[in-house]
């Protein structure tokens, strides 16, 4: 059976202190997961971060990387970048990033390439607004944001991990139903499979209000291998019974 995966979004939160309190809670309690386990931090700290972590169970993300690989860009931070400070996966695509950034499909796409060309494992978000889903087009939405990146230029889709993210339920307290979930993932599935014969080794998380109570149900789903978590990855106790609910 495939291995889940459990990843903390920490979004614009922490400072040192706090990050060190949280790091070291996580690294009390995790033990030795059967999932993998990742957080993803704010760029400053990424350095106190690698400290921290090193040698244990939890590995580090970021939450962006940029689509070029070096020059004038001001504000990016490159793959190359990233990886000097042990930095083994990255969030592209978020719905946040989409936007407030203006990112486009071809951007996220791009953004996925530049990480697999980097040895960093493309974490890709996909996700359909409320009005989307209203309107009765979450599968056609979230199939065009897949389908950009499905052709990764010499690099094997099955290196990338993939996040079901619907925006209405980011950070609302509204979760989707394992029900409303697992379906979805199950068309990604599907479009996956279709992509590539090593399709079930992509883990596919689901991301939007996961928390301590809500966590087992979902990652009960057949299709579903882990969670992107954000509100919840913020404090220790909550975090560490996500990763218990996905063992
Ligand atoms: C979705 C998720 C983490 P939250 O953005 O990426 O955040 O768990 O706060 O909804």
């Amino acid at each position: 059976m495939k291995k889940k995966l459990v990843v903390g979004n920490w979004k614009m939160n922490g400072s040192l202190a706090a990050n060190q309190a949280l790091i070291e809670a996580l690294l009390a309690g995790v033990g030795a997961p059967a999932c993998g386990v990742a957080v993803c931090v704010p760029a400053p700290y990424w350095a106190q971060a690698q400290d921290l972590l090193a040698s244990s169970a939890i590995d580090l993300g970021a939450q962006d990387v940029s689509q070029h690989a070096v020059g004038a860009f001001t504000g990016e931070l490159s793959a190359a970048m990233l990886k000097e400070f042990g930095v083994r996966y990255a969030i592209v695509g978020h719905s946040e990033r989409r936007l407030y950034h203006g990112e486009t499909d071809a951007v996220v796409a791009a953004k996925t390439q530049a990480a697999l060309a980097n040895g960093i494992t493309p974490i890709v978000c996909v996700g359909e607004t409320l009005a989307e889903r209203e309107a009765g087009h979450t599968e056609e939405v979230v199939k065009r944001q897949l389908a950009a990146v499905v052709h990764t230029n010499g690099h094997c889709i099955s290196e990338i991990v993939l996040a079901y993210e619907p925006v209405w339920a980011i950070g609302t307290g509204k979760t989707a139903t394992p029900e409303q979930a697992q379906q979805v993932h199950a068309l990604l599935r599907a479009q996956l499979h279709a992509a590539s014969n090593q399709s079930d080794r992509i883990q596919i998380l689901y991301g939007g209000s996961m928390n301590a109570a809500n966590a087992a149900q979902l990652l009960a789903q057949p299709d579903i291998d882990g969670g992107l978590v954000g509100g919840a990855a913020l404090k220790a106790a909550d975090f560490l019974a996500i990763i218990a609910a996905a063992q």
